[in-house]
């Protein structure tokens, strides 16, 4: 019997409620079979734990390879923590679906990037997701221009990382004031692959 199989087994997986898993497809894009597959596949990750952490997840290839992947669960759990119940599972989940609106996405996209969460991205911002980009795995998140042309690995000293944020921001922000969302908004509807790679499946 195979390591995963054994591990499985060693807990009683729960089943949704009927007026659960109907709650589930009316407030998120999933259908309720769906819904009862992504709720089975919590329960195996976390192996019958109330919470999924990055640790559990983290080993994905396609998890592995986003430099923001734990970024995304730390916006999405509930304390920042990074941490996530079932609910906020799905909402992350959901969030990355295809059938989501591009303007939830970006949304998302807006908040994933502002860092410190002043609601505004700043220099700041740029720098750490430069720093993140280019200290993991390959390039998934295409972003502003010139963070396309960042090799992945990279692995920046302090002075390039300071002169790519500096052409960054010529680039999109001339007056040093931050992206407000609008501008964010401006910036990636001209790059509509963007939000084409906004996505993770499980
Ligand atoms: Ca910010």
């Amino acid at each position: 019997m195979e390591e995963r199989e054994r591990t499985t087994k060693k807990f009683q997986k729960k089943r949704l409620s009927k007026a659960e898993s109907t709650h589930y497809a009316r407030t998120t894009n999933f259908s309720k079979s769906e819904i009862l597959r992504l709720h089975s596949k919590f329960q195996s990750m976390t192996k019958g734990r109330d919470e999924l952490t990055f640790g559990d997840i983290g080993r994905i290839s396609e998890v592995k390879a986003n430099p923001f992947a734990h970024r995304i669960f730390e916006l999405f759990s509930e304390d920042g923590s990074g941490n996530l119940s079932f609910d906020k599972f799905l909402n992350m989940m959901d969030a990355f679906s295809d059938d989501t609106p591009s303007e939830v996405k970006l949304v998302w996209a807006f908040a994933m990037w502002d860092f410190d969460g002043d609601g505004i991205i700043g220099s700041g911002d740029i720098k750490h997701g430069v720093d993140l980009m280019t200290h993991s795995g390959p390039l998934v998140q295409p972003s502003i221009h010139m963070l396309q042309r960042v090799p992945s690995n990279a692995g920046l000293d302090a002075e390039e990382l300071d002169l790519i944020v500096k052409h960054v921001f010529q680039e999109v922000d001339p007056d040093c004031e931050g992206l407000s969302y609008f501008d964010f908004r401006r910036i990636l509807t001209r790059m509509p692959d963007f939000l084409h790679n906004f996505h993770i499946s499980i």
